[in-house]
């Protein structure tokens, strides 16, 4: 069978289709293909693996519905139009979990630095304006018995809940659309409604996945709900914030600071005023970016790629409704 991988993914990945004794045209890693070529090129193959934010809409799945699967290397699905995916039954499928750990490590990162200030005050070095020990001056916050705030629990969620409980005794609760009784249980997390958990916590990192219902709900009525002292960390997607809102709360002092390994759009331009905001650490979504975890992300959409095509079912399909 013929596959299209929309960008260059590690190579074991690449092996194991190859083994299969499938045919894979890989497209370049640095160039995104536009709406209309991938379409076109989609046109020309049985399945695709979509790496990256290819948008997967209706029209894609109207003009391509001889697709026999699609195999994300993410576990975000906010790109794919699920409903045009099932109108045409085609199984899609994602990494779920081969990437709680090393995505969770960046949220811990980007908490840890924003309590610091750490990257402003690499800036200040590099820039010459560091002079001297000033017993009062670039004092940050201590993460020690404090209390994190997961807005959306789930594997990566708990992931950083472990770390902050271990590292830092962190009391932890979370919002959710519904609880997660097995991630109470399992971390001892307590759930909130949203706005407790705008109140009570001191770091709120976000684990949702982008939707109609979490697009921009961190907005200026959110912040306004926060800590002064608080920091917002988003390892998501972008979108989840409302950046203006968020520049607003860190200028006006409204909250303390924000980690962001996601922004809408990226990349972030690099006039923003968010990379000169002191307690502001941005990173360029690099939440997967491990050796580890991409060959394992890799592997797992070729494995799904390869049920698929033997007419099995996708282990990690999101669709499932498209097997009854
Ligand atoms: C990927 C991600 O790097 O899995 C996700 O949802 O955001 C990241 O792991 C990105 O989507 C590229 O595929």
């Amino acid at each position: 069978m013929k596959i299209l991988i929309t960008r260059k993914i590690p190579q074991k990945g690449i092996q194991l289709l190859e083994e299969a004794g499938h045919t894979l045209t890989i497209h370049s890693e640095t160039v995104t293909l536009t709406k209309t070529e991938l379409i076109n090129l989609a046109k020309q193959h049985d399945a695709v693996v979509s790496v990256g934010g290819n948008q997967l809409d209706s029209n894609f799945f109207e003009q391509c519905n001889h697709l026999k699967c699609i195999a994300l290397m993410s576990v975000g699905y906010d790109n794919v139009d699920i409903n045009a995916a099932n109108l045409y039954k085609i199984p899609v499928s994602n990494t779920s979990d081969v990437l709680s750990k090393a995505t969770s490590d960046i949220a811990f990162l980007l908490m840890l630095a924003v309590s610091r200030n750490a990257f402003n005050m690499h800036k200040k070095i590099e820039q010459g304006s560091w002079k001297n020990f000033e017993p009062t001056a670039d004092l940050g916050i201590e993460l020690y018995g404090k209390t994190l705030g997961v807005f959306g629990l789930g594997r990566i969620g708990i992931e950083l809940a472990k770390k902050a409980k271990a590292a830092y005794e962190m009391k932890i609760i979370y919002h959710n659309r519904k609880r997660n009784e097995e991630a109470e249980d399992l971390i001892g997390a307590t759930y909130v409604s949203f706005d407790e958990l705008l109140a009570q916590s001191d770091v709120i990192s976000i684990h949702a996945n982008l939707s109609d219902e979490t697009r921009e709900i961190f907005d200026k009525t959110a912040f306004s709900k926060m800590k002064s002292s608080a920091l917002f960390i988003n390892t998501a997607r972008g979108a989840v914030h409302n950046e203006k809102d968020l520049i607003e709360a860190i200028q006006s002092k409204t909250i303390w600071g924000a980690g962001l390994d996601v922004t809408n759009p990226e990349p972030m331009d690099k006039t923003n005023p968010l990379l000169n905001l002191p307690n502001v650490c941005v990173l360029p979504h690099i939440g997967s970016a491990t050796v580890e975890t991409r060959d394992q992300m890799a592997l797992m959409a070729a494995r799904n790629i390869i049920a698929a095509l033997n007419n099995q079912k996708m282990p990690q399909v999101i669709n499932k409704e498209v097997y009854d």
